[in-house]
C-alpha cells in the first residue's frame, strides 16, 4: 500500500480561538485525518514573536488550551501527532539553518510583517523572521500539504521557494516541496462587525462582536450573528451578495454541508433575518460537542500532557532525519 502523504499545520496560542480558525484549519484538520498521515502543533514560538502580548502566567495556560481544543474539535491522538512546538528543538535551530539561506528582501515583502509591524521600528526581529520559523516547522516533517486560511497562502509560497532554494544550493538536501491545502469555502472568514477585515484573534480581544470564540456560549453566539453587519437588500445569492451577506452564507456553506443551489433557494428574497437565524443554530449545533469534549479535557490534565509528550516524541524522531539530512548536505560533522 502506498504510504499516506503527510499533513502539518499549527495554530499560535493567541487570544481565543475562533470560527475563522476553526472553519480554515482546524475544521480541515479534522475532516481529512484518514487520508494523511497528521501532525498538528501548537506554534508557541511563533507566539512570542509579539513579546508584549505575552503575559507568562496566561501563555502557558492558552498553550494547554489550544491543544486541549484541537482534541475537542474532533483531532484523534491515535491518528495525529498533537505537540507543542518548544518541545521539539529541532524547530528552532531548522530555523536558524534557513534563516542563514533566506534574502532579506524576501522577508520584508511579507503582507503579515508589514500589516503587524506598520511603522513601529522597534518590532522584534522574530517577527521579520516568523516565515522562516514556520518554513522549518513544515520543511522538517517532509509535509506534502499544509491545510490553511488563505491569509497564510504568501507564508507557504514563501516556503516553497526557500526550500527549492536550499536543495539548490545544498544537493542531498532533498526538502520537499509542500502545496497549501486551502478550504474551497470558509478559507477568509470575515468579521461580523466589519466584513472587510478578517476575524482575528487580536481584535476579537478588544472588539465585542466581532469573532464568535469556539467557548462563547450560545447566546454570544447568537448576539454576534443577529447583529453581524449587513446591506439593506435582501439578495442572499453567493454571487451577488454584499460582503457581510457573502461571509454569513460562506459560514452556512460550510457548516451546513448544503450546496449553494439549495442554500440560495432557503434563503433569497426572506430578508436576512431568516438566514442569521438558521446560521445562529449550525453554530450552536457544531460548537456544542466541541465545548462539551472541551470541559472533560479540561477536567483530566494528566491525559492532554501524556497526549502532548507522545506527540513531540514522534515528531521528534522525525524532525532530526529531516534535520540530520539537511546539516549532513550543509557539510557539518555528524555529531
Ligand atoms: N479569519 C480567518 N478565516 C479563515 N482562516 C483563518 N485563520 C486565521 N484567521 C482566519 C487560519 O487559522 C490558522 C491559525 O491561525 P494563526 O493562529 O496561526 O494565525 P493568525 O492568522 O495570526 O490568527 P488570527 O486570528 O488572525 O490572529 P492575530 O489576530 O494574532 O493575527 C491558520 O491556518 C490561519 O490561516
Amino acid at each position: 500500500m502506498a504510504q499516506k502523504q503527510r499533513v502539518f499545520s499549527g495554530v499560535q496560542p493567541t487570544g481565543k480561538l475562533h470560527l475563522g480558525n476553526y472553519v480554515g484549519a482546524i475544521k480541515q484538520w479534522a475532516d481529512n485525518q484518514d487520508a494523511y498521515d497528521n501532525i498538528f502543533c501548537v506554534v508557541d514560538l511563533h507566539a512570542v514573536t509579539i513579546p508584549e502580548n505575552v503575559d507568562p502566567k496566561q501563555f502557558r495556560a492558552k498553550s494547554l488550551e489550544v491543544a486541549a481544543l484541537y482534541l475537542a474539535c474532533g483531532i484523534d491522538p491515535d491518528k495525529s501527532t498533537v505537540f507543542l512546538q518548544s518541545h521539539v528543538a529541532e524547530h528552532s535551530e531548522m530555523a536558524w539553518l534557513l534563516n542563514c539561506v533566506t534574502p532579506l528582501g524576501w522577508l520584508y515583502r511579507m503582507t503579515q510583517f508589514k500589516a503587524k509591524a506598520g511603522s513601529n521600528e522597534s518590532v522584534g526581529t522574530g517577527l521579520l523572521d516568523y516565515p522562516v520559523l514556520m518554513a522549518a516547522d513544515i520543511l522538517l516533517y517532509d509535509t506534502h500539504r499544509v491545510p490553511v486560511g488563505e491569509d497564510q497562502k504568501q507564508h507557504i509560497e514563501f516556503t516553497r521557494d526557500l526550500a527549492q532554494r536550499v536543495n539548490n544550493m545544498f544537493p542531498g538536501a532533498d526538502l520537499v516541496i509542500p502545496e497549501p491545502m486551502i478550504p474551497p469555502a470558509g478559507a477568509r472568514v470575515m468579521g461580523l462587525d466589519d466584513p472587510m477585515v478578517k476575524m482575528s484573534k487580536s481584535i476579537g480581544e478588544t472588539k465585542k462582536g466581532h469573532s464568535i470564540g469556539l467557548l462563547d456560549a450560545p447566546g454570544t453566539v447568537k448576539k454576534a450573528i443577529m447583529s453581524a453587519q449587513t446591506d439593506s437588500g435582501n439578495e442572499a445569492r453567493f454571487d451577488h451578495a454584499g460582503p457581510g451577506v457573502r461571509n454569513l452564507l460562506d459560514l452556512y456553506e460550510v457548516l451546513s454541508g448544503q450546496g449553494r443551489e439549495a442554500i440560495e433557494a432557503e434563503f433569497h428574497g426572506q430578508g436576512y433575518g431568516k438566514l442569521k437565524k438558521a446560521l445562529v443554530e449550525q453554530v450552536v449545533a457544531a460548537l456544542e460537542p466541541v465545548q462539551t469534549r472541551y470541559a472533560e479535557l479540561t477536567g483530566s490534565p494528566d491525559y492532554l500532557l501524556s497526549i502532548l509528550r507522545q506527540g513531540a516524541e514522534r515528531a521528534r524522531g522525525i524532525a532530526a532525519t529531516t534535520q540530520a539530512r539537511l546539516r549532513d548536505a550543509m557539510g557539518f560533522v555528524a555529531p
